[in-house]
């Protein structure tokens, strides 16, 4: 089996609070066609990508706040995604905000993202590890970014044996932390598929501003180059209900190089033909995990959540 693939990154651009999700869905739909004209066996399409990014609002109202959510994949509405991607016989990944309940009847919402195979089914499903923002309302935001609020954490990070190679998920915040990489890197990961929504104004520091762009490719590519894999990073960008979001979706080699990158802040498909084969230049050599790796030095990574006091040195 070849280990060649043309993939593709489906950039969106805005999704405005009332747009029907059926119509992203044409959206999404146009995307995977242009993906299938040129050769693409694969496509990822952004986080939370049905909907408006709504943790920018914080409100209680669960009528309001269930309109946001899936209750089942696929739902009536994304019904002829799944379908269009059948009959084209293409992949794809989704981010959307699920709705579950457990068997004891306790409700869960979760920022999760699936892998869809060329068949059309649903072969992995991912729930955002790193949920950033804040649980409450904060009124000193221009506008909230109340993720913690919306949605509690997923609690693994997994990768499934999927387009000839074995392929992996995050989410969003997820591209931040070297750790998000490593573990799944740990279980031989070639290619990693992140969405996200980035919002170029950070309330916490606004001196990060300038270097949303700059942070976006530095930690995808450094990701990318340290565990010896393919990263797709794709955006929904632009300016959604006044607020405006990071674009630049890459597609980023193991050898930590841009292949590809999106031009606009719309909708938008990047393809790369890559070869999966290629990622054992990086896990063979300088990332031989087997080789190099010292986990007894890494004690601290499992066993601190913060920084805590210097251990003693001998
Ligand atoms: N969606 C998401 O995770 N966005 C965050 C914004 C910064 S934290 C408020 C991100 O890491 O891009």
């Amino acid at each position: 089996m070849t280990r060649t693939l043309t993939i593709g990154a489906g950039q969106l651009g805005p999704i405005a609070r009332d747009e029907p999700k059926s119509d992203v869905v044409e959206r999404l739909i146009s995307l995977l066609e242009q993906a299938h004209a040129r050769g693409c066996v694969l496509v990822a399409f952004p986080e939370l990508c049905l909907t408006t990014f709504f943790p920018r609002w914080y409100t209680t109202a669960s009528e309001e706040i269930d309109r946001w959510f899936e209750r089942e994949m696929p739902s009536p509405e994304t019904k002829p995604l799944f379908d269009e991607a059948a009959r084209l016989g293409i992949g794809f990944t989704l981010g959307y905000g699920e709705l579950t309940t457990d068997d004891e009847g306790v409700t869960h919402r979760y920022n999760t993202q699936i892998l869809v195979d060329s068949a059309g089914v649903i072969v992995g499903r991912y729930r955002k590890v790193h949920v950033p923002g804040h649980a409450e309302y904060d009124p000193s935001r221009p506008f909230q970014h109340a993720e913690r609020h919306y949605f509690e954490p997923g609690d693994r990070f997994g990768v499934w044996r999927a387009f000839g190679g074995i392929v992996g998920m995050a989410t969003c915040n997820d591209r931040r932390w070297p750790e998000t990489y490593r573990v799944m890197g740990l279980q031989g990961a070639e290619l990693i598929l992140i969405g996200y929504n980035t919002p170029l104004y950070y309330a916490p520091d606004p001196q990060q501003n300038p270097l949303q762009s700059f942070h976006n490719h530095l930690v995808m590519q450094a990701g990318a180059y340290q565990n010896g894999c393919y990263v797709v990073g794709v955006a929904k960008g632009g300016t959604e209900e006044g607020v405006e979001s990071l674009a630049q979706s890459a597609i980023i080699a193991p050898s930590g190089q841009l292949i590809a990158q999106a031009i606009t802040t719309g909708d938008e498909l990047i393809t790369a033909t890559i070869d999966l084969d290629y990622c054992k230049f990086y896990k063979e050599t300088l990332f031989n995990y087997d080789l190099y790796r010292v986990p007894a030095a890494y004690r601290l990574i499992t066993e601190r959540r913060g920084a805590g006091a210097p251990e003693e040195m001998s």
